[in-house]
């Protein structure tokens, strides 16, 4: 790969050696002061009158304070040195909270705890205060986060663009075992992260149609005449770069009305009538669909991605670059990573500006075009690639349908030229696909614009060449590359598990928050007992603390001293938490019916965690079950309490934060081939958790670097997987010929679950002994198989912790800076700045 050369990431420093000039070094003394003026000042509260929530907003300000002199200090620096930045643009981050993460980033950890202590504060308490802003469905969201974390911490100049929804993914309740789902009011308490700039607002225009004129120089030219407009007002907020001084920015857009009110109209006593442009506007920014791995093809979503690449196209070419930049040489500075195919509408939409509103001619405008977008593919679900109808891209986007259809022409020109007479190949690899209507297939468009495409774990990227795009990768073989997902150490190591890091620090050094493959020098230790005593102590405090926070939350209790079985994740039958549901119906069914003695079972705690699209049935009935299962089995005095099954409602990154570095097990059961990366399998490795999983995703990565001996590797390969799917696949086979299996099934279809009703759970039991997409039956028996191992293998503890302590040696390849490096040199070419 032709890259430029990237070097060791800078060092960290204190960040009092790289403070702005005057900026007096933080003390205890300094921070209450700061902390108490904000209280008044901010607040207009004394601290004896204050609530939490004013104690939270204070210190939150006091710790943007400090953020914002870097924040500025590294504009201006960007200002001058003009280095060529990435623009991400991603439709969701899931940020989690943000106060932890900012003391980290800034030094101020140990100084803040300090200083609330002095005020007679507990700083856990004011951070538990803080809402998060779950402004993103699960994976897609969270590596977007993770990712511009890493940005800033690796020095390379960043602006995440995305949307400030009003409502983010929805909070999770259950009533009677069923997902029920309410607004998510993140903003209700309000957000001191933000720095609004109403004063910045751009106007994005919809709809009416397109005309042609002659221009100055006698060149017929077509012009936009649309029929509506929104305003976008950025809301930025800081991206800190761990102890090194950098601040990035994230700039989320809301939509506002152009023309808020109707005072004529409201004058005349119609008063709903006098808000409604301001109500329908506003809608754009109102909430995030709830959707995952599922394409919504609804016309507010179209208004959405349209919205909020038209305002950030117009705010880097027109406010960072200006207008004095030439636009011939955009890719100099800046590339457009496009995070699945969200934000694809922007390839038309910079056409559109080059072409229409800059003078260019189409070839100049697709030259320049094609050298400023990568395209990031984020599953291989089929159903969940977004196509747009042509009908409602033409409504609402006239022009740039336009700029599509020709786009169009001219690709498969050229692939008549490079396959003559290869008519079949032609409407296979059309834009517009005609049939069952004609669409726009989003994930085409930004295959052909982008200058690179790439998977996001080594088996994704080869599937997504080899099953998902094959003609366009025997097209441009170049094109496609991979790059394996990662996660921050920042979060989900260094803050999230305290222990861990203290302990790891006190062996090797800070190093590794920063150089996560520096985590290898702890494989020594795995052979030292005395090390793996404080690691399983260390584990054993996690899980604690975890139990008390899900009292506190939710009123729910573990069993003490149970191996921790996890599996988070959003509810999808791929994912197939099904089968995990049959391994515990499986032994639950095998002790009521006496042949199982409870005594002999490892006690373990199941946990579970995911949200269901409101609008994937099947997905909700899972929950249902799960919830169903979990209540039975939890009261059932012949379990003996052996089996424990907790699904606290609302999973979320905060959660996570406290489940994962308490886990023992890390369940990633997906069918082969289904599950494009996954992450939380790597936030578990690196919390020392072991992991059952296929061979799927990044488990392949996962296993191969932890070594099969401390990984649970069970199921179908993806080969294996294609050659059953080839021959014809029967559910029904294993269904009679496994008796545990069939044993498991029947109880859930006898009503057992669900007060002796069959027909709660009827459809799941149909839908697995008769259709089986995801193959959960076709893998139990392994599966089962591969539990049994995990049993013998928990049981001697000392070989377990050594394990434990493997996993996290060999997790630094899956840091996000190691992705983000990967990024640099296969896509972006944006060497660390200064
Ligand atoms: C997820 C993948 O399912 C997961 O394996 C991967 O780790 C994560 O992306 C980050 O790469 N995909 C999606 O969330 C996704 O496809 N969302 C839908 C909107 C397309």
């Amino acid at each position: 790969h032709a890259g430029p050369h990237v070097g060791p990431m800078f060092p960290p420093t204190h960040p009092v050696a790289n403070a702005p000039v005057g900026t007096p070094p933080p003390t205890v003394d300094g921070f209450v002061r700061e902390f108490l003026h904000e209280l008044t000042s901010n607040q207009g509260v004394s601290l004896e009158r204050s609530t939490v929530n004013d104690q939270y907003l204070a210190l939150a300000q006091t710790v943007r304070n400090y953020l914002s002199a870097r924040w500025i200090e590294t504009q201006k620096k960007q200002r001058t040195t003009r280095p060529k930045g990435v623009a991400y643009l991603s439709a969701e981050y899931l940020l989690g909270r943000q106060l932890g993460n900012n003391l980290l980033a800034t030094g101020l950890i140990d100084i803040a705890e300090e200083a609330m202590k002095q005020c007679g504060l507990d700083i856990a308490v004011l951070r538990a205060q803080e809402v998060e802003p779950g402004l993103g469905n699960g994976g897609l969201g969270r590596l977007a986060a993770c990712f511009v974390d890493s940005l800033a911490t690796m020095n390379v100049p960043c602006i995440g663009y995305g949307l400030r929804y009003e409502y983010g993914i929805f909070r999770q309740t259950f009533v009677d075992g069923q997902q029920v789902e309410q607004p998510d009011t993140w903003l209700a308490l309000g957000c001191p992260w933000e720095f609004a700039h109403p004063e910045h607002a751009i106007q994005i225009d919809f709809g009416g149609t397109i005309e042609t004129y002659v221009d100055a120089d006698g060149v017929e030219r077509t012009r936009w005449v649309p029929e509506w407009n929104v305003l976008g007002i950025p809301y930025n907020y800081m991206v800190p770069g761990y102890l090194n001084g950098r601040v990035n920015t994230l700039r989320l857009w809301s939509a506002e009305a152009t023309k808020a009110f109707d005072l004529a109209i409201f004058n005349s006593g119609d008063y709903a009538q006098a808000v409604r442009a301001q109500t329908f506007a506003e809608n754009i920014t109102k909430v995030l669909y709830p959707e995952d791995s599922t394409p919504q093809g609804k016309e507010l979503r179209l208004q959405q991605q349209y919205f909020f690449v038209a305002c950030s196209l117009r705010d880097y070419i027109e406010r960072v670059l200006g207008p004095e930049f030439d636009l011939h040489e955009l890719d100099s500075r800046i590339i457009f990573q496009l995070n699945d195919t969200h934000p694809v509408i922007a390839v038309p939409e910079l056409m559109r500006i080059l072409v229409d509103l800059k003078g260019f001619d189409w070839d100049e405008a697709w030259a320049v075009t094609k050298k400023c977008f990568a395209y990031t593919c984020h599953t291989l679900l089929p159903e969940a690639l977004e196509v747009w109808p042509v009908d409602l891209l033409g409504r609402l986007l006239p022009r740039h349908l336009e700029i599509i259809y020709r786009i169009n022409e001219e690709f498969l020109d050229e692939v008549r030229e490079a396959f003559p007479g290869d008519e079949m190949r032609i409407r296979r690899m059309s834009i517009v696909a005609e049939h069952p209507a004609r669409a726009v297939r989003m994930a085409y468009l930004a295959t052909v614009a982008g200058c690179k495409v790439n998977g996001v774990a080594e088996l994704h990227s080869q599937l997504l060449r080899d099953k998902v795009l094959p003609d366009f990768s025997q097209l441009w073989p170049e094109k496609f590359t991979n790059v394996t997902n990662g996660v921050t150490p920042r979060r989900f190591l260094r803050l999230a598990n305290r222990g861990l890091s203290e302990l790891i620090s006190s062996a090797i050094g800070t190093g590794w928050v920063t150089d996560l493959e520096r985590l290898r020098e702890l494989e020594p230790y795995a052979e030292d007992a005395e090390f793996r005593s404080a690691f399983r102590d260390v584990k054993t405090r996690n899980k604690a603390k975890l139990n008390e926070v899900l009292i506190a939350r939710d009123g729910i209790e573990l069993g003490q001293d149970h191996m921790l079985d996890v599996m988070v994740k959003r509810l999808h039958e791929y994912k197939r938490q099904t089968l995990k549901l049959l391994h515990i119906v499986t032994l639950y069914n095998e002790i009521i019916s006496g042949r199982l003695d409870p005594k002999t079972v490892t006690p373990r705690n199941f946990v579970f965690g995911a949200k269901a699209a409101p609008g994937y049935l099947m997905a909700k009935q899972i929950i249902h079950l799960i919830n169903a299962v979990g209540s039975t089995v939890n009261a059932d005095e012949r379990v003996g309490g052996v089996l424990k099954i907790a699904f606290p409602p609302n999973y979320n990154v905060t959660l996570a934060e406290k489940l994962i570095p308490a886990a023992d097990l890390s369940e990633q059961i997906s069918l082969a081939g289904m599950e494009a990366s996954g992450t939380g399998n790597m936030k578990f490795q690196m919390n020392g958790a072991l992991t059952i999983g296929t061979d799927d995703g990044a488990n392949v990565e996962i296993r191969r670097l932890v070594g099969d001996e401390n990984f649970f590797l069970f199921g179908m390969s993806e080969p294996e997987v294609a050659e059953l799917q080839a021959k014809g696949y029967d559910p029904g086979t294993y269904y009679e010929s496994d008796r545990r299996l069939r044993g498991a099934i029947d109880l859930i279809g006898s009503g057992h679950f669900s007060g002796g009703d069959r027909g709660t759970f009827g459809s799941i039991v149909t839908n697995l002994v008769t259709v089986d997409r995801f193959m959960a039956l076709a893998d139990y028996a392994s599966y089962m198989d591969a539990q049994e191992r995990v049993e013998k293998a928990y049981a001697d503890t000392e070989e377990w912790t050594r394990s434990a302590v493997l996993n996290v040696a060999r997790s630094g390849y899956f840091s996000s800076d190691r992705s983000m490096r990967d990024y640099i040199q296969r896509i972006w070419g944006t060497p660390p700045a200064f």
